[in-house]
């Protein structure tokens, strides 16, 4: 299958979407090699929650979460992301075998594209307006696909000028964005194939998907998300960010199997 899965790995004791069940470091890495086994192309881990109003953590606090279990998964040979906006974090990160930084602040931090190049590792750029404190205060665009594409334009330039091999972009749904918004990202999301880098979106278990099926808990929102996860692919992306990965897998080996081929498409 060419379209790849992050499985969502959050140890976190406040996150929204698995309240927090990772944050023991041998439980967490044993639930992202479950994830793994279940057919994520790599584990994204992350120790700072980025729920709207979620607050800051230290960095210390954010290291002492996540190297335990970077270190136990790249023992064990799966491949590992980590989510954090934070140098510090990605660059211990990397140096315990991370191959990708996964940055929601798309880049922003001074040093962390510098930093994914010298590890020739990989860069998730994402698109978020303001800090998770902020993004849902004004959720309100001219037109939300520009101001993103202007965004990840940013971000890419950063990482290309430092030389960085593996770029992917995200649109970045829920990331200052509301309902209308992220399905505008979505149903335009071919617009930004014209950046030239494959996609990543991370739909998964999002309110958005809560408000549009009236599924308040969650891990309730499990089949919404596994639709949003087909409609991104269907509008080009590349690469999924989900935290039901078997369910993921199995509904996208057979869509890409069944579509239809793109009109126009060679
Ligand atoms: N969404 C979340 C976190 N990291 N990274 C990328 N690239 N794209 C996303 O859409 C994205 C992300 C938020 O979801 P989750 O990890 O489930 O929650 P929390 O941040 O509360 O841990």
């Amino acid at each position: 299958m060419n379209v790849r899965i992050a499985g969502v790995l959050n140890v976190t004791p406040d996150s929204f979407s698995d309240g927090g069940r990772d944050a023991s470091a041998a439980a967490a890495i044993a639930r992202g090699l479950t994830l793994w086994a279940e057919g994520a192309d790599w584990v994204d881990v992350g120790g700072e929650s980025t729920r709207p109003g979620a607050a800051p953590v230290p960095e210390e606090e954010e290291l002492r979460r996540v190297l335990p279990v970077i270190e136990g998964l790249v023992a064990a040979r799966a491949p590992v992301s980590i989510d954090t906006q934070k140098l510090g974090v990605a660059r211990a990160a990397l140096a315990a075998g991370a191959r990708l930084v996964n940055d929601v602040g798309g880049l922003r931090a001074a040093g962390m594209a510098e930093a994914a190049a010298e590890f020739g590792a990989g860069v998730v750029i994402m698109h978020m307006r303001g800090d998770p404190q902020t993004m849902q205060r004004d959720t309100r665009y001219d037109d939300v696909v520009d101001e993103v594409r202007a965004g990840l334009e940013r971000g890419l330039a950063r990482a290309l000028a430092a030389g960085v091999k593996e770029i992917w972009l995200d649109p970045g749904l829920g990331f200052g964005k509301d309902t209308e918004g992220n399905l505008t990202l979505l149903r335009r999301l071919p617009e930004l194939l014209d950046l030239g880098f494959p996609l990543y979106v991370g739909a998964s278990r999002k309110r958005f998907i809560g408000e549009l099926t009236g599924r308040s808990e969650p891990a309730a929102r499990r089949f919404g998300s596994v639709g949003a996860a087909l409609a991104a692919v269907a509008g080009g992306a590349s690469a999924v960010r989900v935290h039901d990965v078997a369910a993921t897998r199995d509904a996208l080996t057979v869509f890409l199997a069944a579509r239809p081929p793109r009109v126009g498409a060679a």
